[in-house]
Order: structure tokens, then sequence, then C-alpha cells
């Protein structure tokens, strides 16, 4: 096992790995740049090194800092977390070359999975359902047009570089196939110096449902069962659940034997998760495969009771998976408590937090780097906590979290508490029938409880 882990990031998600690194015996060095430098991660880790100022590229983005930073503490292995370095190909690849153990999947596996379009291939070879459209990419808007016809209108024009939504233009007729083209080119390629675009058809009211997968290097690999992750604003995740109101364990077999199918089919090793759009029939297809751990990893461990970033240590220590598929044993939600200010489009809030209380009780659980009087940067994500409640079934979990909600004190900043309060009483929330378009499409503005009077 690793006697020393470095952890290429920050915030909640560093002191989650500081603390599964604790329980293993294992030491930790963290990083920071001068923003971060009052940060837990700081304060809770053995060693701590400055690598830089705030910005991403000058600090958490920077690799030879980073590498500099394992190689000064003689570290063994490199936690990249999520976001930052996490899905970086280049990065793994340094890791290993200047002799530390990245904890994530091999390289050529980042990189397989980095461009969608090829993914998909991939994914559609190994025999896991994809959504009907181009093979490879398209050259030109002719070529557009032609898959789209053929696959019939409407159709999605995607970024192959991209992912989280940039470069995708919806097209409803063949008259729109021209622009939509250009635009989700020009897009593409101003944001990631890569112009490639594939098509697909469009599914119309989506579900987000995701698989948790973990696999050891001796081939050993398993599915640990779906996230719905339907609750998204702009392609981030609001409120995540486990197990999705509307997967059967039949459909959830076929997912998760799907999902497997494609991870020995590229040999993956470590946590991962493959991302599918579930239609209004139930069909699923394959949409994109995160090659890290995700933000929202807590749903699935207070379901099945396991601990995820310990697994992934150990797996990419080498041991054999431990894990084993087991159908849901508690529902659990987590709700994103941001500091946006959801009364006024989700704008962020960052600043001091003045008073500070958490939560706390049965079937419930926080992770939060935020403690009373510490500055939340603008540097960064906005996110504050993350507030999972877990209980026997979908309505008790419910139950817990607008009690947990009633109970969180938070001054200073803005936050979303009062969404997620709303939410937790919304009648299409609550019956579990609600897609990808929610926050656009619902009424629920009107229901926010009345500023200032929680
Ligand atoms: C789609 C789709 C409908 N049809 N593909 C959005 C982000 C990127 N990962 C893929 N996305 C979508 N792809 C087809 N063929 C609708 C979306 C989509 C979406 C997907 C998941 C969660 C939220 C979403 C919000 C808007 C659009």
């Amino acid at each position: 096992m690793f006697k020393k882990v470095l952890i290429a990031n920050r915030g909640e998600i560093a002191l989650r790995v500081i603390r599964a690194c604790r329980e293993m015996g294992i030491r930790t060095v963290s990083v920071y740049s001068t923003a971060d430098s009052n940060s837990l991660h700081v304060k809770f880790s053995d060693e701590a090194v400055c690598i830089g100022p705030p910005p991403g590229r000058d600090s958490y983005l920077n690799i030879p800092r980073i590498i500099s930073a394992a190689a000064i503490t003689n570290a063994d292995a490199i936690h990249p977390g999520y976001g930052f370095l996490a899905e970086n190909a280049g990065f793994a690849e340094i890791c290993s070359e200047t002799g530390f153990t990245f904890i994530g999947p091999q390289p050529s596996a980042i990189r397989l999975m980095g461009d969608k379009s090829v993914a998909k291939d991939t994914m559609r070879s190994a025999g896991v359902p994809v959504v009907p459209g181009s093979p490879g990419t398209v050259e030109d808007p002719e070529q557009a047009r032609r898959v789209a016809e053929e696959v019939g209108f409407p159709v999605i024009v995607k970024a192959s570089a991209g992912g989280g939504g940039k470069g995708m233009r919806v097209v409803q007729g063949p008259d729109e196939i021209e622009h939509a083209f250009v635009t989700a080119q020009t897009e593409a390629l101003a944001a990631f110096g890569d112009g490639s675009l594939y098509i697909e058809k469009f599914i119309e009211e989506p579900r987000h449902v995701e698989i948790q997968v973990m696999c050891d290097r001796h081939g050993n690999g398993t599915f640990l069962n779906e996230r719905e992750c339907s609750i998204q604003r702009r392609h981030q995740k609001l409120i995540e659940e486990s197990p999705s109101p509307i997967i059967s364990p039949e459909l959830r077999a076929k997912m998760g034997e799907a999902s497997l199918a494609g991870c020995e089919y590229v040999n993956y090793e470590g946590a991962g998760t493959m991302e599918f759009l579930v239609d209004r029939h139930r069909n699923f297809y394959f949409m994109e495969m995160n090659t890290r751990i995700q933000v929202e990893h807590p749903v699935t461990e207070e379901s099945l009771g396991i601990d995820l970033i310990r697994e992934q240590i150990a797996v990419a220590a080498g041991e054999t998976l431990t894990l084993r598929q087991a159908p849901p044993r508690k529902h659990a939600i987590e709700v994103r408590i941001n500091a946006e200010d959801p009364y006024n489009d989700f704008r962020p809030s960052p600043g001091r937090v003045t008073t500070l209380h958490l939560p706390g009780g049965h079937g419930v659980r926080i992770d939060s780097h935020v403690y009373q009087g510490y500055t939340i940067p603008p540097n960064y994500d906005s996110l504050v906590a993350k507030l999972i409640t877990f209980g026997e079934t979908r309505s008790s979990a419910i139950a817990k979290m607008r009690r947990a909600l009633d109970e969180f004190v938070i001054e200073g900043v803005k936050t979303t508490i009062p969404f997620h309060k709303m939410m937790m009483e919304h009648e299409v929330f609550l019956s579990g029938q609600f897609d990808t378009r929610f926050i656009d499409t619902s009424e629920w503005r009107d229901r926010l409880p009345k500023e200032g009077h929680p």
C-alpha cells in the first residue's frame, strides 16, 4: 500500500481523500494556492505545499508545480479528485513517467473517453446501446444533412471534444442544419481547439442516469448501481439520488451489464461513471464516460454502505477489487449547497461565512470544507457543502432532507438552500417523474420561500 499520497485538489474532495487516507494509515500531502492558505485541506493533511497564486493555471492546473511538490515530499501516488487535472491524460502520463502512481485509469482510457465521438464508437463496438447517429465525425454541413435525413429530425450536433453541453446545437429541420453546424464548429474550435462534430438523434424529455463502476488491474470489475442526476441547471447537477425512482431491477441489471461490457472492452481500471440518457420509453443510450470519481459519489456510498475512495486507492495500489454488485440497501439523496443566489439566476455569492451551523443526526451526512469564519474565495467553484440524507425509502430520505435543511444555518453568503427546501416540497420532484428540462420548463421560482423568511 502507498505510504504517502499527494492530493492535487482543494475543497471538500481534498478533505474527502485526506479522510480516507487517514483511515487507511496513509500519510497525506496537500497542495494549495495562496487563495487557500486558510483551507481545511491544508490543516488536515500531514504536509502542505503552496504551489502558486489563485488562478488554476498557476496552481491546481500547473503540472510541473504539482509534480515538484510530490517529488520534494517523497509521495508515492497522486489523487487528482474531480475537475482540474482529473481527466488530463497528459498529467496521468507524466505522473507515471516521474515515478508517481496516478490514482485513476490508464492515460489511454482517459484519452479515449475524452473524445466523445471516439468514446461513442468504441462503446458501440463493445455492444453498449448508443443514440443513433453518425458513425465518427461529420466533415461538412452536407454530410450532416445526409445523416440527419437518415436518422430523422430533430437531431443534435455535438462537439467531439465537448462534454458538459458546450458546442451543442439542436436542429429541428433541414433548413437549420448548415447554421447549426457552422456555429457549433466555431464554438468548439474556440473552446477546445478542436472543431470536430458528430450528430445524433435528439432524445426528447431525457433523464440523466449514470452507472458507477469500479475495476481493478486484474480483470475484475463491478457496477455499483445508478445515480439519478436529472435535476441540473446549465449542465451543473443540483440534486442526485440513488436508486433512481424510474429504474427497475431489470433495467438496472441491463445498464450495469452494458457498462461493465464497455469497461472490459477498454480494460478499464479504477473508478468510473457511464452516463446514459434514458428516454420516455425507458430505452437507455450511452452518452459519455467520466474517468474520475464524481462529486455525487456519496449517494452511491450511502445507498450501498461502501467507501468508494478507499476502494479507488486500494485498486490503484494493485489490490484486488473487494466490492461486489448488490441491490440498493438504502435510498440516498444529495443536494449541492452552493454559494449562489437562487433568487437571482444562481449568481455566485462568495464571501465570509459569518455564522455556520451544520445539521446532523440519523441518516445525515455532510461533506464540506467550510467552517465558521472561512472566506469562500471567488476563484473556484461555488460548492459550500454536499448534504446527503439516507433512509429505508425515498420518502424517508426526503423527510430527513427537509429536516436537515431546516437545521442548516449559514450566514454571510447566499446559498441554494431555499431552492432545495422548495424542491423537497415540489410535487414533480416528489412524484419522481421529472427529466433534465425541469429547471428550464417547470414552475418553481414563485414557490421559493419568501426571501429572508426561511
Ligand atoms: C443529448 C440530449 C438529447 N438527445 N443528446 C447535454 C450534455 C451532454 N453531456 C449531452 N447532453 C445532452 N445530449 C441527445 N441525442 C440532451 C442533452 C441534455 C442534457 C443531458 C443530460 C443532462 C442534462 C441535459 C440538459 C440539456 C441537454
